[in-house]
């Protein structure tokens, strides 16, 4: 397993990993302050969004607390024209990518189709139905592939594909066929299997007799794991590895090892299902912690690490105040986008929509409060 990072912060390296240290030695110290703000500032929005699923304000939470370390650390080593398909729980690569927080609220809270702008950001559309995302990717890269966009030297033409999966949808079909394609075909594509250890109440040893880093080797993609909780180890590992696909060698593996420290969603009750001890074993390898302790040990002062806590009071802040303002967006809107033009069966159901509103009569007397009364139950640590 690649680790750059101890978990008590000491960065070492083990003579095989060398030519991953490399990568590490390119980055700045301004990179490793990046890294640990954007750790800090998604840990935080999860800690935020998680309190507005409680109050009501949103239909579902799904936390990544635990995964920062991998998902930033894999975000920021994507290139410039590579592109992204992520499953649900990327809130970490989103930031890397100039999501806007409040864009995937609004879709939790179901008051949008559930979207950004993938042409600008290159981080497509989250994908609930598991793996299917990974079929996506394929067929971008088999694409690219074919655009002649790989391996040409050009850094302005070359590209690269990275889809993020989790453990237990790694046992799904359709990423055994994406497999497949994408190995016949020395497609540039990168998986990034988040192994956290559970799909949701499935351990991983239950859905797998191989260590997932092989699970693509019997189809021709290699692979590797990677502490999933050293944030430098996740960067160089992917930087170095999407190179590789950029530069046309192929298709390639990573397994990220980490844990899932809080529930699937806002509706799964872990308790039900884990231990406690794993979960406070895993707490003790924090990757926030671990990142902070390195750069404790690089001379970093506490200056900066309260300059992050107040960047994250006020993020909390414009988080709540953002979501308590979102307006519900008038029910017809669930027949738009449904097909590129007029459809009649659509029309009759808008028709029937319209009608059935309308025998209710005036319905303003029965608005709601205004939610931004709601009291303040303050930040959650
Ligand atoms: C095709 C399909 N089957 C089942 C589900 C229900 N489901 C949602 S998440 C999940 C577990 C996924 O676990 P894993 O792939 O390890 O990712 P994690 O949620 O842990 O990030 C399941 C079974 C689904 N969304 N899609």
């Amino acid at each position: 397993m690649v680790q750059l990072l101890s978990p008590e912060g000491e960065y070492s390296v083990a003579p095989q990993y060398a030519e991953y240290a490399k990568l590490v030695q390119e980055l700045s110290e301004a990179d490793f302050l990046r890294f640990y703000r954007d750790m800090a500032r998604i840990r935080r929005f999860d800690f935020e969004a998680n309190a507005l699923q409680r109050q009501g304000q949103l239909g579902l939470w799904i936390p990544a607390i635990g995964q920062e370390a991998a998902q930033i650390g894999s975000g920021y080593a994507v290139g410039h024209n590579d592109h992204i398909f992520p499953s649900y729980r990327e809130h970490g690569v989103a930031i890397t990518h100039g999501i806007d927080l409040m864009s995937i609220l609004k879709m939790l809270r179901g008051v949008n189709h559930g979207g950004w702008n993938a042409d600008e950001t290159r981080f497509h559309l989250y994908a609930i139905v598991l793996g299917t995302q990974t079929l996506h990717a394929t067929g971008y890269a088999m694409g690219v592939k074919f655009d002649g966009k790989v391996g040409t030297g050009n850094p302005a033409e070359d590209q690269a594909v990275i889809t993020y999966v989790g453990d237990g949808a790694t046992a799904e079909g359709e990423v055994s066929e994406s497999f497949i394609f994408a190995a016949n075909n020395q497609v540039p594509l990168v998986y990034f299997v988040q192994n956290n250890q559970w799909a949701i109440s499935s351990p991983t040893h239950t859905q797998t007799r191989v260590p997932l880093f092989q699970r693509g080797t019997g189809f021709g993609v290699p692979g590797i794991r990677v502490d999933g909780n050293d944030v430098l180890a996740c960067y160089a590992v992917t930087k170095k590895h999407m190179d590789e696909a950029r530069a046309g060698n192929g298709p390639f593996l990573i397994e990220a090892l980490t844990y899932r420290i809080g529930a699937h969603t806002s509706s799964d009750d872990p308790t039900k299902y884990r231990d406690s001890e794993e979960v406070e074993y895993w707490k003790a390898r924090d990757p926030l912690v671990r990142l902070e302790k390195f750069l404790r040990r690089q001379g970093i002062g506490q200056d900066f690490f309260d300059e992050v806590e107040a960047a994250g009071e006020k993020l909390s802040e414009e988080i709540r105040s953002a979501t308590f303002a979102l307006k519900n967006p008038p029910a017809q809107n669930m027949f738009n986008y449904v097909y590129s033009e007029q459809h009649p069966l659509i029309e009759e159901q808008l028709a029937w929509l319209e009608a059935y509103e309308a025998s209710f009569g005036d319905q303003s007397h029965l608005a709601v409060a205004d939610p931004s009364q709601i009291p303040n139950i303050g930040s959650v640590h």
